[in-house]
């Protein structure tokens, strides 16, 4: 492999955009509020930086407390009267079909926008950021019309000469605050719109300052199908302000966050002081197990993708692999491989295998964490350096020896690094695995299926997964334990969430 290492063959070569997605990145973004765009009250702005040359891409608003009360005040407005909440579901499914074909006709200039805004690589952005949106509001439409309560003969032995019957209702619980974070920022905008849509909620979504170019667009989408004016806003801006501002603000009847454990504390504290509903999608530090006996051809590259997917700032990625001490060189050997055949480059080059960090600031941290475990002992296997010049590159990076206490095995670093450890046996890979606060996924990798039962069982972790890594499906719920949070997106559990159950007394 050649190493591409000048600035031009790092940098995304905007030539490659469609029309589309140039017109877009060029023209103004502003707040998306009761249906009209306008710009931040105090009319400041932020920049859109690209992270493979650094270079400002874009400006978006930078709303303060004033924009994100109007932008409640809307969604409030627009959940208690007005035509939403006499819409019935089939109408609200079918707004949501005609909007999954409106971004399914934009899927390119979707993908190339968000692979610019990100640094992801382009077929990234359009699987997991355009396509797996389209599946999402398909999936979520056909909920619209099967929430449902039931009935119940009620005993009420107190009056024994009178008879009721009873019954549930689901109702939308109403103002939904979504927060998305930086790394799938499309989809996961689409995670919080599409069950506010086929509940019947309405939403105010703050996407992550980094990455809100696609949220905006989205929001476009929405105007173009007829969503009612003040069913989705869109605030972009800081978390610092228009997050906080809007997580407390008292018109929210729901925060639906997704982000770091840190900011997602912050959020339940201000959620528990006004008895709103929270749901908590926050951080990971998931093991992935490899037994004796598991198929080294599949187990092998799947804990290598495990972790550098989506270069490496992924929520379930598997950071700590842990691998039975009989194939323990092979194995490492293996992924190293894999890792130093890695081709950096700009996502918009189809054959780059992994493109920059997010932002320069956030690999400083994430080569903080690197020198750190390095210094407390570690040895590096693969990577650990950058790449020059102004784009936010780290090779794919793996780590020997480090201490299980020290923070690299211990916190999210949310970059391409990986520790790895021998074991001896199931009873130690156990004990390392769930040596953690995290609890978002485990794999194991193993062709027996007795081997497989007993980690699922053990592993503490929200999803747990055989043979395979990071697979998700918008039919089954997905959430975390501890400190990788509360509650569950995705499936019957993820859409229920946004319903409140009531319940309905008869005398007969
Ligand atoms: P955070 O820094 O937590 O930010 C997430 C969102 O919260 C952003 O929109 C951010 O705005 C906003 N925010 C920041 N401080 C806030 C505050 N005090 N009050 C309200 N909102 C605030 O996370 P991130 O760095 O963007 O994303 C990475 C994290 O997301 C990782 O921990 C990752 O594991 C997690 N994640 C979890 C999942 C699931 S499903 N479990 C999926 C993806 C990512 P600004 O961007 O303007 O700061």
């Amino acid at each position: 492999m050649t190493e591409r290492t000048s600035e031009s063959a790092l940098s995304n070569d905007y030539s490659k955009l469609s029309e589309q997605a140039r017109s877009f990145l060029q023209g103004e973004k502003q707040l998306f509020i009761n249906g009209r765009w306008r710009s931040a009250r105090r009319g400041s702005t932020l920049p859109v930086v690209d992270p493979t040359n650094g270079r400002e891409v874009a400006r978006i608003a930078d709303a303060a407390e004033e924009d994100v009360d109007a932008a409640v005040e809307a969604a409030r407005h627009a959940f208690e009267s007005g035509p939403w909440p006499k819409m019935r579901p089939h109408e609200r499914e079918q707004l949501m079909l005609r909007l999954a074909d409106l971004i399914a006709a934009e899927i390119q200039p979707l993908a190339e926008i968000e692979c610019v805004n990100s640094g992801k690589l382009i077929g990234n952005t359009r699987l997991f950021d355009a396509e797996l949106s389209v599946h999402t509001l398909r999936y979520m439409a056909g909920w619209a019309t099967k929430l449902h309560g039931q009935t119940m003969d009620l005993s009420v032995p107190y009056l024994p000469d009178q008879r009721f019957s009873g019954f549930t209702r689901r109702t939308p619980v109403g103002v939904v605050a979504g927060i998305t974070p930086w790394n799938v920022p499309l989809c996961q905008a689409v995670w919080k719109l599409a069950p506010v849509l086929a509940t019947g909620c309405t939403l105010v979504l703050k996407p992550a300052e980094q990455t809100s170019l696609t949220a905006i667009r989205l929001a476009k989408l929405c105007s173009r199908v007829g969503i009612p004016e003040g069913v989705v806003n869109v605030i972009t801006g800081r978390g610092s302000v228009a997050g906080v501002a809007l997580a407390s603000h008292p018109g929210v009847d729901k925060i639906s966050f997704t982000g770091s454990t840190n900011v997602g504390r912050h959020i339940a504290e201000t959620a528990a002081k006004q008895l709103k509903r929270v749901s908590l999608e926050l951080g990971g530090k998931s093991p992935v197990v490899i037994a004796p006996d598991a198929d080294l051809d599949i187990a092998i590259p799947g804990a290598a993708w495990a972790i550098f997917g989506n270069n490496g700032q992924n929520c379930c990625a598997g950071s700590r692999l842990y691998v039975h001490t009989s194939i323990f060189d092979r194995v490492i050997e293996g992924v190293v491989k894999i890792a130093d055949e890695m081709q950096l480059g700009p996502g918009l080059d189809p054959t780059s295998m992994m493109g920059p960090m997010v932002s320069v600031a956030h690999r400083s941290r994430v080569v903080q964490f690197v020198s750190s475990a390095v210094s407390a002992g570690a040895s590096l296997l693969a990577g650990g350096d950058i790449l020059p010049g102004p784009g936010a590159y780290l090779r794919p990076t793996i780590l020997m020896g480090t201490p299980s206490d020290h923070d690299s095995v211990q916190q999210e670093i949310f970059g391409p690094v990986l520790n790895v450890f021998r074991f001896n046996d199931d009873a130690e890979a156990i004990r390392l695995s769930n040596d953690t606060r995290f609890g978002l996924g485990a794999s194991i990798w193993t062709s027996r299926i007795a081997t497989a039962t007993r980690y699922l069982e053990a592993f503490r972790a929200g999803t747990v997964w055989i043979n395979t890594h990071n697979i998700l499906d918008l039919s089954l719920p997905f959430g975390g334990l501890r400190d990788s949070g509360i509650g569950q997106e995705l499936g019957q559990e993820g859409v229920l969430s946004y319903t409140q159950l009531r319940a309905v007394v008869m005398r007969q």
